[in-house]
């Protein structure tokens, strides 16, 4: 690990590197040093994001773009992640050509959260609102790191052919049988958005696409110093960023929780991050796309399902499990959160207006 980081231009002499975090795809380190800054050493997952010139590519567009923007700012080494590059490319990662490394300085007393209140939930929403706002008029042009990544017509013919596949054999528990004709009804309602996108009425923008509550830093203080987790930051649609932040953030348990009966929406988080993130996306936001909000809420629960759902089927071969059947649990977490958010409906229209 140590010869890894190595590669990169860090200031001072490595003390100790140790695990840090708890995200499903990549494996990230806390890189502790007797110099002035710490850093985070991730081993970028490039079986899932499989052009990491393009990931990388993006990240530097986009930490460059916001910089400029916040020009002046004097905390703004906390409000914007800088990624060191690599002594012998200049590149922002390192490769051995198998695996990709990549690190970025450490935000000093800054905190993340796994649950938040309402009040975090309207900085939240505000901060998305902004994040987004900020990469509106992004000169560069980013890719999608994970081609499709949010698209709901793709990720329920995965879970068809997840079905017909059987790879792992479980299409014949009668749990597996349960969850998919409780999810097949809603199929064709919550691929909505990329009909309106056929259509022409509703438009890409640089999303973040990973909106949970621990992907976001706080200060000391408890404001929003910085998004981070930027790797699926790619052209989507703003449901992206509204539904997955809810997703995490109004459930009423972990999104693992076995407990799924306790599953429940908190429509006090929703109203508190409704109203940050409209008035973080006042410059920009569409009455279609401002409409359709309450369908993103009901959309992210919806897709999360399908995707743990389909990995379960696949005998686990996506999402990082600590227990045999945690894609299952997982499932049934997020469909218990699905019908939650979709009883809610009525009252989120009437909360966005
Ligand atoms: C993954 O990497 P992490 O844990 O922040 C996943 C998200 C899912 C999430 C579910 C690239 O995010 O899309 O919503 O797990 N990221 C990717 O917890 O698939
Ligand atoms: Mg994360």
């Amino acid at each position: 690990m140590k010869e890894i980081a190595q590669h990169f231009a860090i200031k001072g002499n490595i003390l100790e590197i140790k695990p840090l975090g708890n995200g499903l795809i990549n494996d990230t380190l806390l890189v502790k040093t007797d110099g002035p800054d710490d850093y985070v050493l991730q081993k970028i997952n490039n079986s899932i994001f499989k052009d990491v010139e393009l990931l990388q590519h993006n990240i530097d567009c986009a930490t460059a773009h916001i910089r400029r923007k916040l020009a002046g700012d004097p905390d703004i080494d906390r409000k914007v992640l800088t990624f060191l590059p690599c002594k012998e490319t200049g590149k922002t990662y390192w490769t051995d050509g198998t695996s990709y490394w990549r690190v970025s300085v450490f935000i000093k007393g800054a905190y993340t959260y796994e649950t938040v209140d309402p009040k975090y939930s309207y900085f939240a929403g505000k901060s998305f609102g902004a994040f987004e706002a900020m990469l509106a008029d992004i000169p560069d042009t980013l890719g999608e790191t994970i081609p499709d990544f949010h698209n709901m017509e793709l990720r329920a013919r995965q879970l068809h052919e997840a079905v017909e596949a059987d790879a792992a054999g479980r299409m014949a528990e009668p749990e597996v049988q349960a969850i998919l004709a409780d999810l097949l009804p809603y199929e064709e309602e919550m691929c909505k958005a990329e009909r309106m996108y056929r259509e022409g009425i509703l438009p890409k923008r640089i999303c973040h696409c990973d909106t949970k509550v621990n992907n976001m830093m706080f200060d000391e203080n408890g404001n929003v110093l910085c998004i981070i987790d930027l790797d699926t930051m790619m052209p989507s649609f703003v449901f992206s960023d509204f539904g997955d932040f809810l997703r995490t953030a109004a459930n009423t348990v972990a999104e693992d929780d076995p407990a799924w009966e306790k599953v429940d929406f908190k429509m006090d988080i929703f109203e508190a991050f409704a109203k940050g993130y409209l008035e973080g996306t006042a410059s920009f936001l569409t009455p279609i796309e401002k409409e359709n909000l309450p369908y993103a809420a009901c959309l992210f629960p919806y897709m999360q399902a399908v995707r743990f759902f389909a990995d379960y089927i696949n005998g686990d071969t996506y999402y990082k499990i600590k227990y045999p059947d945690h894609n299952l649990v997982r499932t049934r977490n997020q469909v218990a959160l699905f019908h939650a958010a979709m009883a809610k409906v009525p009252q989120m229209k009437e909360i966005i207006g």
